[in-house]
């Protein structure tokens, strides 16, 4: 399949080359394979380099999101979830007890979790001693659940409000009970469109020193990219680049999540070209890429909930190495028309692994490994 004359004629034969040996692409090469007409050869080398790394296993996970509001100081363009101000209609705010009853739901349908994914608006008002208090209490109700909380947004966010640097924030949610942190709010680092997309967010350098302070502390973090918007493949590559730059320096980042943007409710308007059937493809040649480009982070996740239940399981032929998981409740991608339903049992989410050609591996928060062998919970 991997054909060295066929690589030598579409031009990427020192890429070719490179992927067999295990060695590092130059951002050039990775904006080749962007513009390489042939998507399956692109996907053929992010095949071989994902089963390197990972053979047949394909990583899901139990858990639970948690979105606990929607009300942010940020007013990103492309977000429809944001709500701007607490009093406008659709604005929320979930109290302690609402979170804590939707942990107790999970676990009256017998859904023993592996993860806790909380993640929200920047609000105006709320101290970080809520989140400290909300750790706690979560902990003390289930103590080996582990909470993958707070993006590095979040986290500038509470510094600010506290006056207090992003180092003590972390310090003080770590005590709390933070194990992980997800990957959200990196957005594209390229600043002009930044400027353009979500110019009060958190600045790309921020986002990425914040990152390297979790990581020097022990947190583990993921990482994201949203494209298929106004971005090129230019800064696509920037974007992927800056990630590997920061990896090499602190090693933190687990998984990388290309998010393919959804337009529904959404502020920010496409131009004809960028809409279509051909953004399936586009999402598929994005994770291969990122795998390849990516050389210093473990895992790529194929989002089933920002990609849909018909794309995702294909992405594991492209590069992607895990799906996400149960989820039970989410609210960013489906406020912009996300392709899904608002969760999976684990039984569909062993047999969307299993009908792609894959072994499913149930996995937790941080990515240690917790059954290879497919499971009879949740089975009809
Ligand atoms: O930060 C917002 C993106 C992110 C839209 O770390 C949108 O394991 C597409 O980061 N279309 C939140 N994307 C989700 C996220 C995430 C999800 C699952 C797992 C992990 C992880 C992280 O969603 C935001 C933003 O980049 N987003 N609006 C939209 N209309």
């Amino acid at each position: 399949m991997l054909d060295a004359a066929y690589y030598a004629s579409l031009g990427l034969s020192s890429i070719y080359e490179k992927v067999l040996d295990g060695r590092r692409l130059e951002p050039e090469e990775g904006l080749a394979l962007f513009r390489c007409p042939d998507l399956t050869a692109v996907g053929a080398l992010a095949l071989h380099d994902r089963c390197r790394r990972h053979g047949q296993r394909a990583f899901y996970v139990v858990n639970r999101q948690i979105n606990y509001t929607n009300v942010c100081v940020n007013g990103c363009v492309f977000c429809a979830f944001r709500r701007d101000r607490a009093d406008e209609p659709g604005a929320f705010v979930l109290s302690h007890e609402d979170i804590l009853a939707r942990l107790r739901e999970a676990e009256a349908s017998s859904l023993r979790l592996d993860e806790l994914h909380i993640v929200g608006g920047c609000h105006p008002d709320l101290p970080l001693a809520w989140f400290e208090d909300l750790l706690r209490r979560v902990r003390a109700a289930h103590p080996d659940l582990p909470i993958k909380a707070f993006t590095p947004v979040e986290i500038e966010h509470f510094s600010r409000l506290e006056g207090i640097s992003t180092r003590a924030v972390l310090e003080r949610l770590q005590q709390a009970g933070l194990v992980m942190m997800p990957g959200g709010g990196a957005e594209i680092f390229d600043e002009d469109l930044r400027a353009r997309i979500c110019p009060h967010k958190a600045d790309s350098t921020t986002w990425l020193r914040v990152s390297g302070e979790a990581h020097a502390l022990g947190i583990q973090t993921n990482c994201t990219m949203l494209f298929g918007h106004l971005e090129s493949y230019e800064q696509r590559v920037d974007h992927l680049c800056r990630l590997r730059e920061q990896q090499d320096r602190t090693g933190g980042f687990t998984c990388f999540i290309p998010l393919p943007f959804l337009t529904e409710n959404s502020r920010l308007k496409l131009p004809e070209d960028k809409v279509g059937p051909q953004r399936g493809l586009d999402q598929l040649r994005t994770v291969a890429v990122s795998r390849l480009l990516l050389d210093n982070i473990p895992h790529i996740k194929a989002y089933w909930i920002m990609m849909g239940p018909k794309l995702a399981p294909v992405a594991l032929w492209y590069g992607a190495d895990d799906l996400d998981g149960t989820i039970i409740e989410e609210r960013i991608g489906h406020m912009a028309g996300a392709p899904s339903a608002q969760g999976l049992t684990i039984h569909e989410l062993e047999q969307m692994i299993l009908r792609s050609g894959f072994t499913p591996v149930r996995r937790n928060a941080t990515f240690t490994t917790l059954s290879e062998t497919v499971s009879t919970e949740a089975r009809p």
